[in-house]
């Protein structure tokens, strides 16, 4: 018998009267904006939070710039536990959960600052539970703010009328192409990582989407002008897996949703300075941005309020009721 076996012999008993050591929950979460950008570093300092206020029973992994996949492959691999935690925008989660979508239609929000009273208060959480209680496998958490959306395209568009044929890209949510459509372009649905080569081979004419992500995923590049609609203003949650959270004892979920909900109040923070920033930057880079009066938007999505909203007419009362 070899020294090393005689010695493995020796040591095996004690190894198996040995208390096993507690197994840590390894939390891999996936985020499709790269490292700096505001979600991302919220959600990480969410992430120290947990590893600190667990001893070390859970572990946080960020995997930023949408290494893990596109937000609906890394939905799918939440829903099977596969990954335990995102950040999605709300737009993809409509398809699957249409009860959001009541958040997802143009113009529901008077603004920025009322999207914000509305996801911090008790709508915000019905909506939160409407994902929950659905059978998508999933715990939504809390809320990321994503600013507003306007339309950006490689010629300009000052009126109604310019936008008129153009292919917008969309989110992969029919409201969302019902909604290009009743402004007069063209919606077309791809997956976020997909848009900055469209729109340079001209497969595209323009996307829309908030200023931090015009220029962090360099659409800009290829695309000017940036005519300032604010059509959108998508919150967007922050799930874990149910498989995850089913892991998890009473203390730690109490725990998460904690942190979680401290996220959503330091993001913000983060987002107004990042926004800010990034307006600069584009118009450093030259891009022109464009003001135009949003009532004929407002008006031609008039349609698509009433098909996606009508169910949920209540609903609409009250978020409009928040002050
Ligand atoms: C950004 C959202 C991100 C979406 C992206 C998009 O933060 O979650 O994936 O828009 O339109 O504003 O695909």
């Amino acid at each position: 018998m070899t020294f090393k076996r005689k010695l493995l012999l020796a040591v095996l008993p004690l190894a198996f009267s040995l208390p096993l050591p507690a197994s840590a929950l390894d939390i891999k979460f996936a985020e499709i904006h790269p490292a700096g950008y505001p979600t991302v570093v919220a959600e990480q300092n969410m992430g120290d939070k947990l590893e600190q206020a667990s001893n070390g029973e859970i572990t946080f992994k960020m995997f930023a710039g949408g290494v893990l996949g596109s937000e609906k492959e890394v939905i799918e691999q939440a829903q099977i536990g596969a990954v335990q935690m995102t950040r999605v925008s709300l737009g993809i989660v409509g398809p699957v959960v249409p009860d959001v979508n009541v958040f997802n239609m143009p113009f529901v929000f008077r603004d920025h600052e009322h999207m914000r009273k509305v996801i911090d208060g008790e709508i915000g959480q019905e909506i939160l539970d409407k994902i929950t209680n659905s059978d998508f496998n999933l715990v939504a958490l809390a809320w990321m703010d994503g600013g507003s959306r306007s339309i950006y395209t490689k010629k300009p568009v000052r009126s109604l009328e310019d936008l008129k044929g153009m292919k917008i890209r969309v989110q992969g949510n029919p409201l969302f192409i019902d909604m290009m459509n009743a402004m007069g372009g063209n919606g077309i649905a791809m997956d976020t990582g997909e848009i900055f080569s469209a729109l340079q081979t001209g497969v595209i004419d323009g996307a829309e989407n908030n200023p931090p992500t015009l220029l962090e995923h360099n659409h800009y590049q290829n695309a000017k002008y940036y005519t300032l609609t604010g059509h959108l203003i998508l919150p967007e949650p922050v799930v874990m897996s149910k498989t995850t959270w089913n892991k998890l004892t009473p203390e730690q979920q109490a725990l998460v949703k904690k942190v979680a909900r401290e996220a959503q109040m330091e993001e913000r923070v983060l987002w107004d300075a990042k926004s800010a920033a990034s307006e600069e930057k584009l118009k450093a880079a030259g891009v022109e941005f464009i003001s135009v009066d949003k009532k004929p938007f407002y008006d031609a999505t008039a349609s698509v309020r009433e098909k996606y909203g009508a169910q949920y007419a209540d609903l609409m009362k009250r978020i409009d009721a928040v002050q």
